[in-house]
């Protein structure tokens, strides 16, 4: 029952029109998807779908008016015969010897003109092309104008050009008439290599018995349910399939009337590449699949890739020398004024990364456009790190895509990978690490610590001048007195105890600021870094997903009919 069903759905969608307008929607999707997946899929299964776009365009730029229809079939089947029978005609030799067809030859209805570009594509030797116009036939002939009837040479030849010119002409034509003789209609050639390739071209195929006359009247219908069978099995449901004699025109009225048909219709080279739509569809249906286009790399994958960027960048060697430059640099700024100037003979340990000194002492700008820092080279772990969380962010962008894309994905994410330590530098060079501004309360501290040296040297001095009055035997100088103690005395124990104290009081306030300012200037560079790894790994890798999601969606609209 539902076979039944099938067949009658099947025999109505040959009926189906197909739309020129959709069809070239359809082809542009194709052209879409290709350009989608250009470079990111082998070219090797690639090649139907280009081959399909060059012929399509070709065919549809080509004569419109015209319906080339082959006849093909094993040797001897009577192809040639069925030719000259239809043309009324000897055009192509039909011989004893097998096989006698050699190469294409092609009859015209209508004028030729027309038909030479389209049969120079198709490949028909100018001396193989004969037109079926003559004034003798008056209107006869005129339901046929404008078809291009190939007899084509057998495709189970001994002659390897025979298959091959065979294979080329099936590839190219608007409809194919399939001949089949009662001794070998059942033979696996046919069925296994043509009849079954064709099962998306039902609408522009059909299958004529021919010899009919060599079967006894009884035995046809038995024939042909046989046939029809055989067919249904090879997935060409409801193709038309008729009984023919080439020796007889009675026997030829069937199929002359269903070629008349078709080229009334006019839509056998749409079906065509309709139906090769379909087939370039179905084949590239399993390189997209049907997953979701991935929204992109995960967080976690992200977080690992950030970690393993930093670590390969050197952001912890920079960050503790953020740390250690900043005690440097307060301890130079609030120190003790005496021991100051000893401290700032040491050597800035930003500078000895090649990373911005104290203010004003920038590192080269020129220098910074290649290799900038002396940051150490990432160690052989740290490489492999890296490496493997650019795999981890492929692999988990890549879950839920077809086989063919996972690859794809990891060469993206890999693709900039030789650039990445220069980009890396780059960026460390560049990152303000936020020590450039001088805080206030250094300035502050420093002002205190002058000030109380200032108090301990005026002390020294008030003292060392009343000695040496004292020693030249001149008035003593009348010191003022703090309670006890002499003003001098004060200044100077004060002056010294105070600048110790305040630097002992300092110390722990710059060594919380140091550690402030190293955090403050990892977030800067984890920050920096990561945009690297965003520009350098994963917009690659997002890249490919939005080819992916692209070719699915041009897949998605080349696949509607
Ligand atoms: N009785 C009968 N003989 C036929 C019929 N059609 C073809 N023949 C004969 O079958 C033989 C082969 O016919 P061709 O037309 O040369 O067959 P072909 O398919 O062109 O063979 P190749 O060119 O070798 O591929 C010839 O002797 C024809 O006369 C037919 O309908 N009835
Ligand atoms: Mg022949």
């Amino acid at each position: 029952m539902s076979n039944i069903a099938g067949r009658v759905r099947e025999a109505f969608r040959g009926d189906q029109r197909v739309d020129a307008d959709a069809l070239i929607a359809r082809l542009d999707a194709v052209r879409r998807f290709l350009t989608a997946v250009d470079g990111l899929l082998p070219d090797s299964d690639l090649v139907p779908a280009h081959t399909l776009v060059e012929r399509a365009g070709t065919r549809l730029a080509l004569s419109r008016d015209h319906t080339v229809v082959a006849l093909a079939g094993a040797t001897g089947s009577g192809k040639s015969s069925l030719f000259n029978a239809l043309a009324q005609l000897e055009l192509s030799p039909v011989g004893v010897r097998r096989p006698t067809t050699g190469v294409t030859h092609a009859c015209v209805w209508g004028p030729l003109e027309g038909a030479n570009h389209l049969l120079d594509w198709i490949g028909v030797l100018p001396r193989h092309r004969f037109v079926r116009e003559s004034a003798l036939d008056a209107d006869d002939e005129t339901a046929l104008h404008g078809l291009i009837l190939l007899d084509l040479p057998d495709f189970d030849s001994v002659q390897r050009s025979h298959r091959l010119e065979v294979d080329r002409l099936l590839g190219l034509v608007d409809q194919v008439v399939w001949v089949v003789d009662p001794q070998k209609y059942a033979d696996r050639v046919i069925h296994d290599s043509y009849l079954r390739e064709f099962h998306r071209h039902r609408d522009v195929t059909l299958v004529v018995l021919n010899q009919a006359d060599r079967l006894p009247p009884t035995e046809v219908p038995r024939v042909l349910d046989d046939l029809r069978r055989l067919l249904d099995t090879d997935g060409l449901t409801g193709v038309p399939l008729l009984a023919t004699t080439a020796i007889d025109p009675a026997g030829m009225v069937g199929l002359r009337s269903a070629l008349e048909r078709t080229v009334a219709e006019r839509q056998a080279a749409l079906r065509r590449l309709a139906g090769d739509v379909d087939t370039v569809v179905a084949g590239l249906d399993e390189l997209v699949g049907s997953a979701r286009p991935a929204g992109g790399p995960d967080d976690a994958a992200i977080h690992g890739l950030n970690r393993a960027l930093a670590g390969a960048a050197g952001v912890p060697a920079v960050t503790e020398a953020v740390e250690r430059a900043y005690r440097h640099r307060a301890g130079a700024a609030t120190g003790w004024p005496v021991v100051r100037g000893w401290r700032r003979l040491r050597p800035d340990p930003l500078r000895r990364l090649h990373l911005p000194g104290p203010s004003g002492d920038q590192a080269d700008p020129a220098e910074s456009l290649v290799a900038a820092t002396s940051v150490p080279d990432p160690t052989a772990a740290q490489r492999s790190a890296l490496g493997l969380a650019i795999r981890a962010v492929a692999d988990r962008a890549a879950t839920d895509l077809p086989a063919a894309w996972p690859g794809a994905v990891t060469s993206a994410a890999r693709s900039r990978l030789g650039d990445l330590p220069d980009a890396l530098d780059r960026t460390i060079a560049g990152t303000d690490l936020g020590l450039d501004r001088r805080p206030l309360w250094w300035r502050i501290v420093g002002g205190v610590q002058w000030l109380v040296t200032l108090a301990a040297v005026v002390g020294l001095g008030w003292l060392v001048l009343g000695y040496a009055l004292r020693a030249l035997g001149l008035p003593a100088l009348d010191n003022p007195m703090v309670g006890q103690v002499p003003l001098p005395t004060l200044l100077l124990l004060g002056g010294l105890l105070a600048g110790l104290l305040v630097a002992a009081l300092t110390r722990p306030v710059v060594r919380w600021a140091a550690r402030r300012a190293r955090a403050r200037a990892e977030q800067r560079l984890t920050a920096r870094v990561a945009q690297v790894g965003d520009e350098y790994v994963l917009t690659p890798v997002r890249i490919v997903l939005g080819s992916y999601a692209q070719a699915r969606d041009a897949l998605r609209d080349a696949a509607r009919r």
